[in-house]
């Protein structure tokens, strides 16, 4: 399935309906007061968080929506009926912007929240309100309102409490198969994994964390080398970033190199991003018999304060010190934070 993560769309609340002019008009009552009832509201555009899609693809072939008008007032003090509202449905982590101030409208973080992003018009007010005692005949009546409208900018940011950042085949996807239920695509070539993948790895004390495997980044890939970085934006929400690095002999590019290079790439992209907290990963041990690119790894995480793990998913080692590891530091940012909250 296509995975579309960005989309701008123009949406238009339903208009209010017009308030009514009529008079009552009675057998023996000749001249009955005013009876025109008011327009309903105008139906609004609400957003829905739903954890049932992982994708803003329904909104990239249909564009426009716009939610009913309100009903028009009615004789006999009858209100028009309101309109419903346009409820859309977009993925968990959708953020909301307003595309012409670029203001974050929404971002809808929970499953099942709703939000009314854009307000139906007011109905009119029906000639029945415009009576007084020296104005007892008001043949006029309002207009509805305008409901809001505007060009929405849709961007979906995935939750999840780690990020798998690294140069293509360094193994990110081969990590996550490993240690999570997803089956992400795994080959030996660049590229392989086009748009980001989620997996959950689940610890034996029940508790869980959440990991987002994301398309391989390379030098220039702020100028679109690659597949750019657009890709980032999913790894924002993240507590923790793995850099991984293939240190396996067979390989051309020094990890220290592809360490810094990928970093730089980040900064380029967002100083946030840059600023995470990183935990170097080796990986392909099974294939690093020198070890010759490990230790020159170490030694640039050790002068530099960058806490290092070497893995290999092929046979495993290293693979349970880091998800307990991980597992621990995500137990203390979220105690952390319920003690904050
Ligand atoms: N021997 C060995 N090979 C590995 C290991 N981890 C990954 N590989 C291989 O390395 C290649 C690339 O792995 P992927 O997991 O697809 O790499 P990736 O980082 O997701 O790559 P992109 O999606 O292209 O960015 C595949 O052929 C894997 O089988 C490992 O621990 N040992
Ligand atoms: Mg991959």
């Amino acid at each position: 399935m296509k995975f579309v993560d960005y989309v701008t769309i123009y949406a238009k609340a339903g208009h209010g309906g017009r308030g009514c002019v009529s008079f009552r008009r009675e057998k023996y009552i000749p001249w009955g007061g005013p009876n025109g009832g008011d327009g309903g509201y105008g139906g609004n555009i609400v957003f829905k968080a739903d954890s049932q899609l992982n994708t803003l693809l329904d909104h990239k072939y249909r564009k426009h929506y716009a939610a009913k008008n309100g009903g028009h007032g009615m004789g006999k003090d009858m209100h028009g009926k309101d309109g419903p509202n346009l409820v859309l449905k977009v993925p968990v982590g959708t953020v909301i912007k307003d595309q012409t101030t670029d203001q974050v409208i929404a971002d809808l973080t929970e499953d099942g929240i709703e939000v009314v992003i854009l307000r139906g018009g007011r109905g009119g007010k029906g000639n029945a309100h415009f009576k007084s005692s020296t104005f007892q005949s008001p043949k006029f009546a309002q207009p509805g309102e305008e409901g809001q409208e505007a060009f929405l900018v849709l961007e979906l940011k995935l939750l999840a409490d780690v990020g798998l950042i690294g140069m293509p085949n360094a193994g990110k996807s081969t990590l996550l198969a490993t240690i999570s239920s997803a089956k992400p695509k795994i080959a030996d070539y660049p590229f392989t994994t086009l748009v980001p993948n989620l997996g959950v790895v689940k610890m034996d004390n029940y508790t869980s964390f959440t990991v987002a495997d994301i398309p391989g980044i390379i030098e220039n890939a702020h100028i679109g080398a690659g597949l750019g970085l657009q890709f980032l934006r999913h790894a924002e929400r993240t507590f923790l970033l793995l850099h991984l690095l293939d240190v396996s002999d067979d390989l051309e590019v020094d990890p220290v190199d592809a360490l810094i290079k990928t970093n730089k790439e980040l900064s380029m992209y967002s100083p946030i991003l840059a600023g995470k907290d990183q935990i170097v990963v080796a990986t392909k041990l099974d294939i690093a018999f020198q070890g010759r690119r490990l230790e020159k790894l170490k030694e640039h995480c050790v002068q530099n304060n960058i806490p290092l793990f070497a893995i290999s998913a092929a046979s495993k080692e290293g693979i349970n010190q880091l998800i307990s590891h991980i597992s621990t530091l995500l137990q203390e940012v979220r105690v952390g934070k319920a003690l904050h909250s």
